[in-house]
C-alpha cells in the first residue's frame, strides 16, 4: 500500500480527506500522529514543516503533500475513484473548486478560532476575536442558506471536493454555532451529509477521541451515541 495519511481520527480536517478516501475505497494506511509526543511530531514535520494535519505520503513518488485540497486533488489525479471529486466540467469543477474554498475559509477556520480560544489560558482569551469569528459564521451561514434555498450546493446529485469540506466544517461549527431555526436548507444539507457511509465510518472512528473534545459538553448526544439519533 503505497499510501500513508497521518492524522489524528478527531482533527476536523483530517476528517475532510477521510471522506475522500472512504467515498472512493482508496487503500492507505493511517499514521496516527500524537502532537504531545516528540518522536510522533518529528516524523511529521519531517514531512511538512509546517506541522499540520493531515499529510499524505506517497511511497510510489516518494512524495509527501500536504493542505487537504492539494491532497485530495492528487489523489483525484493519481488515485482516481469511482466519485469524481473534481468534476469534469470545467464550471462545476470551478464551483466545486470555490465551495470547498468557501468552506475551508469562512466556516472551517472561524470555527478552529472558537476552539482554540477555549484552550487559551484564563488572561490570554481573546474575546474581540471570538466575537469576530461567530459574526463570520453567522454571515457563511446565511451565505449558503440562500444558495441551497436557490438550488445550488444540491448533496447527493454529485458528491465533490466541496461536500468534503463541508462535512467537518460543518459538524464541529455546528457545535459551537448552532444553525439559526430559519436555516433549514442549511440544517437539511448537513443531515444528507450525515447519512453518507463515508462520513459515518469517519465519525465512528472519531468518537472514541470525542471526550478529547474542548466542547465536548456541548456536542449535541446524538453525535455522541448515534443510538439517539
Ligand atoms: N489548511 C490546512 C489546515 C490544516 C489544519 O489546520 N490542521 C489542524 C488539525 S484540524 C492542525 O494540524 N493543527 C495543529 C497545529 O496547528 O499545530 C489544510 O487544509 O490541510
Amino acid at each position: 500500500m503505497s499510501l500513508t495519511l497521518y492524522l489524528h481520527p478527531l482533527a476536523s480536517f483530517c476528517h475532510k480527506v477521510l471522506i475522500a478516501l472512504y467515498e472512493n475505497g482508496t487503500p492507505f494506511t493511517p499514521r496516527l500522529v500524537d502532537f504531545s509526543d516528540e518522536a510522533s511530531r518529528a516524523a511529521l514535520t519531517d514531512k511538512w514543516p509546517l506541522g499540520k494535519i493531515p499529510v499524505l505520503h506517497d511511497s510510489v513518488r516518494d512524495r509527501a503533500i500536504p493542505e487537504t485540497s492539494i491532497i485530495i486533488e492528487y489523489l483525484a489525479l493519481h488515485y482516481p475513484g469511482p466519485v469524481a471529486l473534481l468534476p469534469a466540467d470545467d464550471e462545476a469543477r470551478l464551483d466545486a473548486r470555490l465551495w470547498d474554498r468557501f468552506f475551508d475559509f469562512y466556516v472551517h477556520v472561524p470555527m478552529q478560532k472558537i476552539v482554540a480560544d477555549r484552550l487559551r489560558p484564563e488572561g490570554s482569551k481573546d474575546p474581540a476575536g471570538l466575537a469576530e469569528a461567530h459574526r463570520a459564521l453567522d454571515m457563511a451561514y446565511g451565505i449558503l442558506e440562500a444558495r441551497l434555498a436557490a438550488g445550488g450546493l444540491v448533496p447527493g446529485e454529485a458528491f465533490t471536493i466541496a461536500d468534503c469540506a463541508a462535512t467537518p466544517a460543518l459538524f464541529y461549527a455546528s457545535i459551537v454555532h448552532p444553525f439559526a431555526p430559519e436555516q433549514g436548507h442549511l440544517a437539511g444539507y448537513f443531515e444528507g451529509l450525515l447519512a453518507r457511509p463515508s462520513v459515518r465510518r469517519t465519525l465512528d472512528e472519531a468518537r472514541p477521541y470525542f471526550h478529547l473534545y474542548p466542547y465536548r459538553e456541548a456536542m449535541p448526544r446524538r453525535f455522541l451515541d448515534p443510538a439517539e439519533a
